[in-house]
């Protein structure tokens, strides 16, 4: 399965003439076979590193009129892992601008955590309101 996914190939750098160059390694017609000097024949290959970034996702709270300040503020800091004093001020800045950023994750991430955040809200009985968005 590794052998041929697309991450794992070798690639190689010497264009159409790359391939025959390993076919004529050492030892190949009978000049070059004391290993001295020339230093190693063949073609110079590198696995491609994975680097495919994940998508991140915004995770948002939005203000109600009715869920208690101090019950947002636990969800900051238990979902979250935010300070009491961070907690506090991301509460009060969606309290008065209607929503606010709690952090950005990979999507299974936050999907996790506005899950966390609507079955608290729902366990106790309050309408608070958590999305997220695509960054
Ligand atoms: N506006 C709420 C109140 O006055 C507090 C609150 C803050 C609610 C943030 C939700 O995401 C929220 N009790």
């Amino acid at each position: 399965m590794l052998a041929h996914s697309p991450e794992n190939r070798l690639l190689h750098s010497g264009g159409p003439l790359a391939w025959p160059a390993v076919l004529a390694g050492p030892g190949d017609g009978g000049r070059d076979s004391d290993d001295e000097g020339e230093g190693q024949t063949g073609v110079v290959t590198k696995t491609r590193p994975k680097t495919k970034k994940p998508s991140l996702y915004r995770v948002l709270l939005l203000n109600d009129d009715y869920t208690p300040m101090e019950f947002v503020i636990l969800i900051l800091e238990e979902v979250f892992n935010k300070s009491r004093e961070d907690a506090t001020r991301i509460m009060l800045h969606v309290h008065n601008q209607g929503v606010g950023e709690c952090g950005v994750f990979p999507y299974e991430v936050a999907e996790t955590k506005v899950t966390r955040v609507m079955d608290a809200a729902r366990r106790n009985q309050h309408p608070l309101q958590c999305v997220m968005e695509k960054q």
